[in-house]
Order: C-alpha cells, then structure tokens, then sequence
C-alpha cells in the first residue's frame, strides 16, 4: 500500500488536475458541496458552482495554499449548473481554464476562461467551445507547443448522446434523462472512447473535429464494451521519455486504468490498472512530474463516511519501474 496525503480537509474538493506552473505545483479541483440534491445515476447529487485554485511547493509535506474562487457559474453567461472538472493550461505567459458545466437546456460542453496567472481571476468566454459536449476536459500542452484537449464522459456526462461528434437523434427525446442503458454499446461492441481535439493558436476553439481516443488490447484489437478496462470518464494525458500515456476511469468498475501511445491522437495500448478501487463511487485524478517526482493526485469519500458527492483530495508517488511501467496502486 501506498502512503497518501490528504491535501485539503477544511473543504470537499474532487477531480484534481494538477499542473506545475513557474516552479510552483498548482491543483485546479472540483468543488463539492451538499446542495441536497438526491444521488441519481445522471450525477444530479453533483451540484458544483465554482471553482478553487490550491498551491504548494512540496508535495507530501508542503503547506497548501487556497486562492479562493477562480470562477463562480454566475460569470459564465452560456452555464446555468454542474461546473464538474476543469484543467488549465498556459501559453505565451497566458493560463487558459478548460471546464465542464451544463447549459440552459441541460446538456454539458465545455468553456474556456483565461488569466495572467496561474491562480487567476479567469475571465470566461461568452459562449462554449463550438462544436463541444460532455465532461471532464484534460488540457495537454506537448513539446513542440500544440495543445489537445481530451474529454468525454458516461452516464451523467452524456457522451453516449453523441457518435461522430453529432446528437443522436434519440437524444434530443427528453435529454435531462441522460443515461439510458440502450444508448450504450455492450458485449462485443465497440466502447465508448474519450475524444481528442487539438486546440487553434488562440486557445479558445477546437481546430479540428475531435477524434476518438482508440485503446487497444495486448492483442491489437480495440478493447470491447465489456471489457471491465474500457474508458468511462476522466480522461489525463502525461508524456515520459517520448511516450503518451492516456490514463482515464472505468466509471462503473471504479479502476484508473492506462494505455501507452506514440503520438497525442493514439491509438493507446492498453496497459494495466494504476489504482484500485476507492471508498466512493467515483474515482478521478492527474498524473504529473515535480521536482524530478512523479505523484497520482485524485480523491475518494472516506473523510465524508462514503457519501460520494463530498469527496477528498488525496496526492501519494506514482510507482513506476525504470521501464516506465505504473505499479497497480492502493490508496491508504
Ligand atoms: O465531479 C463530477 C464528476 O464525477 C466528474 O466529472 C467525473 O469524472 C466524476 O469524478
């Protein structure tokens, strides 16, 4: 077992995308809280209005600092609830924020906000990302300069509405009932994929079509819808001697799993789990270098006694092995 640090207990916090900016580790979270809204399968318990920015310059032991609200739903004019996970990304002394959150009409896309520093104010867009949809973006910037956004989510994150980056037509027939189990693929389909899109100069617009996120099994064939490793939500991308590793959840399975690719669109293959299951139905995280060390930041819902919409951040090291292999983790 893995020793793991609490990073903030004075408040319920989830889905850390951690990022180190000008020397300093930055972690762009969602922020829970009990709105009292019930537990359903379309994540309606998950109420989120703003968002926070933590700091810190030692990871295990460091104190971290809370810069208060980067963004508050009621400065976006496009979003009326649910701002789920976010991710930030810098460029030219700039800091884009990619969020999640819902519009007036229930279904989810994804916005941008952009700061002079890393711990803000973010200014929103007026309006979403054309052409956007679904939940939890992962802003990566790779070595020669272009960013990608990966994204996509199950259930309550509505990509099973979608195939080819277009509405199902089913969808549009009473789409706040978001997860319907005939909308997903089973047994020997193909699943669902988390999507990728590189972003234009500006950062603020897709400029391509976004492209599936393809992960293959050991025996080069795409993993099927059945499989218990298949993508759900959570998309993270992180890059180590040449190689792009795609780590993501398995929503229902509840494991974070990962696959390794040679360029950012993949194909990814398939490669094992990094953790196991935690207390709480989900399971979320980020993957980053600091200090010449690796950490797997994410959370679970033991200081709430279970209760999955109050969840917790956590930070432990990441166990790899010299070839860049990730250890199958347990939370302590
Ligand atoms: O925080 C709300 C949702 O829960 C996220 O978007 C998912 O990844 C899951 O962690």
């Amino acid at each position: 077992m893995a020793k793991s640090r609490y990073l903030f207990p004075k408040d319920y916090m989830a889905d850390p995308s951690a990022n180190v900016f000008n020397g300093r580790l930055y972690i762009y979270p969602s922020h829970d809280w009990d709105s009292g809204e019930c537990f359903d399968d379309d994540g309606g318990h998950f109420q989120m209005r703003d968002y926070h920015v933590l700091s810190l310059d030692d990871v295990m032991n460091g104190e971290v600092t809370d810069h208060g609200v980067i963004l508050d739903v009621d400065q976006v004019p496009w979003a009326e609830k649910q701002m789920w996970d976010n991710d930030v990304v810098e460029k030219n002394g700039k800091y884009y924020l990619i969020f999640s959150a819902k519009d007036y009409n229930g279904v989810f896309h994804l916005g941008v906000a952009v700061a002079d520093r890393p711990e803000g104010p973010f200014i929103p867009q007026p309006d979403p990302i054309r052409g956007s949809y679904s939940i939890d973006p992962c802003v990566f910037k790779d070595d020669d300069g272009q960013i990608y956004v990966y994204f996509g989510g199950i259930w309550g994150g509505q990509l099973q509405w979608y195939r080819d980056n277009k509405l199902k037509p089913a969808a549009s027939v009473g789409q706040e009932a978001a997860f319907r189990p005939t909308m997903l693929p089973e047994g020997d389909e193909d699943p669902l994929p988390s999507r990728v899109a590189r972003m234009t100069d500006d950062v603020l617009q897709f400029a391509e079509e976004p492209r599936p996120v393809v992960i293959l099994g050991k025996d080069g064939k795409p993993l099927k819808a059945k499989d218990p490793h298949r993508f759900f939500e959570a998309s993270w991308m992180h890059k180590l001697n040449g190689k792009y590793y795609f780590s993501y959840s398995t929503g229902d399975t509840h494991f974070l799993c990962y696959a390794v690719g040679d360029n950012p669109y993949g194909p990814f293959t398939y490669q094992g789990v990094i953790l196991e299951p935690v207390v709480g139905w989900t399971t979320h995280h980020s993957i980053v270098e600091y200090k010449g060390k690796w950490y797997l930041f994410h959370h679970d819902c033991v200081p709430s006694n279970d209760t999955t919409w109050l969840r917790s951040l956590k930070v432990m090291p990441l166990e790899m092995d010299e070839e860049g292999h990730i250890k199958t983790m347990v939370s302590e």
